[in-house]
């Protein structure tokens, strides 16, 4: 090659002047155009100005993509710097697109002639050796960070920069980073759903607070849950007979069984059935009343999650829970996303009914706020989820070494604040 890099100096014009006062869309547009060409993205940041235009920059390994928009002209200046074997102009083409730019025009330069350089001599065996030294999470230096984020609010967690799985399935982007604080992680599209350190807070309880309330739980359908952590606390329960599991994407299981063994640790369990399919269909054709207990174990109402929230989706639970049954859903945040918290209840009560339907808070540090809910549809009225053993429920949490859920956390988890309260009514 000729040359270090490739710069694209691109006029957009005549674009839709709302789209180019838009920070979140342009920030969306250019972190997909660098996907769509190939490239890893390290990190973005975008700026909205007052009262108009947007500055920003994505940092790709690729080298960088940026944009400073003016609005009141219809007019984007972006540049695309690539090294590699990057195709910059599949970014040009999708941007173009994505902006609604009727008029365009590019100058493609070559960066770093070779002609022009003198190659310094390095010592490569040294630099590599310190490369090595970066595994020590103390010596890394890279400043990458991961972020689950809506238009408002966010949670990062810095990660090493190791990407051990990135797959594009057919319903999401599955990666599996590696983070200094938290381990290994699983994320979905741009969500957290699990890391190697703070799993526990959300698979302890999920399962155990229905479980210890309804006392003798035997046949289990999980729906989603694909790292296997639902199905490894389920299955702690000597009263459970059958799990049977149905998760959209088999790409989740394979990676959360090759990366995340210690989560992904009951999927051999002679107990347990798993599907790969459609929870949804799944449950639409259930057999009436055929189980103890509902477990949706979904990510967030976006992308192939979405329909686990829909009201004709709790209707077909209802009917596949027998008499006594339980159904314990991911309810989503009352810090995050209110919306979808308080329609999963209203759904929940309108299924259920007014006194069946119950909200337990639990904390997860790595999912936007913190606060994080499962919410609870009991079909048998004479059931109470403030009814436990508590004597069983401690034995039970010092023999399997829990780290979350105890007696005491059953009761704390239940007791809402008052702005939750609100929001439910
Ligand atoms: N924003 C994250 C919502 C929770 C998604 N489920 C996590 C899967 C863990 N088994």
């Amino acid at each position: 090659m000729s040359a270090l890099g490739n710069h694209i100096l691109v006029e957009f014009m005549r674009c839709d002047p709302n789209i180019m006062n838009d920070v979140s869309a342009i920030e969306r547009d250019m972190v997909e155009a660098a996907r769509k060409a190939g490239a890893t993205v390290i990190n973005s940041t975008f700026h909205h100005f007052s009262p108009y235009g947007v500055s920003g920059v994505v940092v790709i390994e690729e080298s960088h993509l940026a944009i400073h928009t003016w609005p009141e002209y219809g007019y984007a200046a972006v540049d695309l710097f690539t090294c590699g074997e990057m195709d910059a102009w599949i970014s040009f083409d999708y941007l173009k697109e994505c902006f609604k730019s009727a008029s365009y025009s590019a100058i493609e330069m070559k960066r770093g002639s070779k002609n022009l350089l003198t190659r310094n001599d390095f010592d490569i065996s040294s630099m590599r050796q310190r490369a090595d030294e970066w595994k020590n999470p103390d010596m890394y230096t890279r400043n990458v960070w991961f972020t689950d984020k809506d238009e408002n609010q966010a949670v990062s967690l810095r990660y090493t920069g190791e990407v051990l799985h990135d797959v594009q399935t057919d319903f999401q982007r599955v990666r599996i980073l590696e983070s200094p604080k938290y381990g290994k992680l699983l994320t979905l599209d741009d969500m957290f759903m699990t890391t190697e350190n703070d799993e526990f807070h959300y698979h302890e309880m999920i399962a155990h607070p229905a479980m210890f309330a309804h006392k003798n739980v035997k046949n289990v359908l999980v729906i989603g849950g694909g790292d296997g952590g639902t199905v490894r606390e389920v299955l702690r329960h000597d009263s459970v007979e059958k799990v049977t599991m149905v998760e959209i994407d088999g790409e989740v299981i394979e990676a959360c069984k090759k990366h995340l063994p210690s989560i992904a640790a009951e999927f051999d369990n002679p107990k347990l059935d798993l599907i790969v399919g459609d929870g949804i269909e799944y449950v639409k054709n259930a057999s009436s009343e055929a189980y103890d207990m509902i477990i949706v174990d979904g990510s967030d109402p976006v992308g192939p999650a979405e329909g686990l929230f829909s009201v004709a989706f709790y209707n077909d639970c209802y009917k596949a829970l027998n008499s006594n049954g339980v159904l314990v859903s991911q309810g989503e945040s009352p810090k995050f996303n209110e919306n979808a918290f308080a329609d999963v209840h209203h759904t929940i009560k309108g299924l259920f009914g007014e006194g069946n339907a119950h909200v337990a808070l639990f904390y997860v540090p790595t999912y936007p706020t913190g606060m994080w809910s499962f919410q609870f549809g009991i079909k048998n009225d004479n059931m109470n989820l403030k009814e436990i053993d508590t004597d069983k429920v401690d034995t039970f949490v010092d023999a399997q070494g829990l780290k979350y859920y105890n007696s005491e956390i059953h009761f704390a988890a239940l007791a809402l604040p008052n702005f939750v309260k609100e929001l439910l009514k």
